[in-house]
Parts: structure tokens; C-alpha cells; sequence
């Protein structure tokens, strides 16, 4: 609760410059409404209500949830290559059902792995982009739909998959996602 209330501050002043950046062309592209650009469209992304005590953590999926590694009815073994490519791709799992990606990094430079639609992949993005451009950290911490591999580091992440149609597993290390690290999930009905 401490740091919902610390970041208050910073997504009234980022709302404000929104406002402004919606009124002109380009918005001066300083580091500070930059970092603060990408906490407000988060909060709007995923409460429409603009909840100030909304946990921005939080992310809505419209395909389905985080599960337990013990609810899944099978393991899909998957590869980070330095070629920018995941193997294999496509990968194919059902409405309904429960999975566990056990991702390995087999390359020697770090990659990561994010589990969303379009969307969400086009939104984390821009959000490392920025997070590059600003000369801040680019290695994205463990997050419910996704997370970074160092070289030869392997990881887990379950999930229950409930709308047929395709997401995406996405490395958005600089450059990586422009040069197609990108597998498709086809969720079927
Ligand atoms: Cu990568």
C-alpha cells in the first residue's frame, strides 16, 4: 500500500502531461514524461476507471490466467535462440487447457520471454524502448505472464488458456522482437 500511495504524485503529474501531449503534435521527449507517459497508459490499459488505488502490477489477460506449475496437464519445451527465433513455432494448446513452457535459454546473449496478445506484446514494447532510450535497466523482472533468461538459464511459466484465437510469446531485448523473436501460441477451440 505504501508505494500506491508514492506513486500517486507521479501518475496525476503523468495524466497531466498526457493531457498536454494530447493537444500537441510531440511532446518534448525528456526522460522524466517519458517514464511517467508509460505509467499512466498502463493504469489506462488496465482500469478504465482510473482507479488511483489500482496496483499497476496488475495486468489484466483476455486469454486466459497464470496457473500453478502443479495444474498443468503437460510441459512444452521451448528454446531462446541468438538467431532472434523461438523453437518451436507455432506452438498449439487448447481452450481449456493448463500448460507449462519450460523455456530455456540456449543462446549466450540474455533473452526474455512474454506471454500476450498483440496488444500486450506491442505495449511491453514500447515500454523496454523507452526503458533502452532512457539508459535505464532493459532486463524486465519476473512478471506473471513473463520473465528474462541469462545465457543457458531456464525457467517455467504455467498457464490456463481460455479464448481460442493466437498470442504471442515475445523477447523484447533491444531489438530482438524487430528482428522477429516472436512464437506464436495458437489457442484452439
Ligand atoms: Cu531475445
Amino acid at each position: 500500500m505504501y508505494r500506491l500511495k508514492a506513486m500517486t504524485p507521479t501518475v496525476a503529474l503523468a495524466m497531466v502531461l498526457v493531457a498536454c501531449g494530447a493537444e500537441t503534435t510531440e511532446p518534448t521527449p525528456t526522460l522524466a514524461p517519458l517514464v511517467a507517459t508509460t505509467i499512466a497508459m498502463d493504469d489506462m490499459a488496465t482500469d478504465s476507471t482510473m482507479n488511483m488505488e489500482h496496483d499497476d502490477d496488475e495486468h489484466v489477460f483476455l486469454f486466459g490466467e497464470p496457473a500453478e506449475e502443479s495444474a498443468a496437464s503437460r510441459v512444452i519445451d521451448i528454446s531462446t535462440l541468438d538467431t532472434f527465433r523461438f523453437t518451436p513455432d507455432p506452438i498449439a494448446v487448447r481452450v481449456g487447457e493448463t500448460v507449462t513452457f519450460r523455456v530455456t535459454n540456449d543462446g549466450v546473449v540474455p533473452h526474455e520471454v512474454v506471454l500476450d496478445d498483440q496488444a500486450g506484446q506491442d505495449t511491453h514494447e514500447l515500454e523496454m524502448q523507452e526503458m533502452t532510450a532512457s539508459g535505464n535497466m532493459t532486463m524486465m523482472m519476473d512478471e506473471a505472464n513473463g520473465f528474462s533468461l541469462a545465457a543457458g538459464e531456464s525457467k517455467v511459466l504455467s498457464w490456463t488458456f481460455t479464448e481460442p484465437g493466437t498470442v504471442y510469446l515475445g523477447c523484447h531485448q533491444p531489438g530482438h522482437y524487430a528482428a522477429g523473436m516472436v512464437a506464436s501460441v495458437v489457442v484452439e477451440p
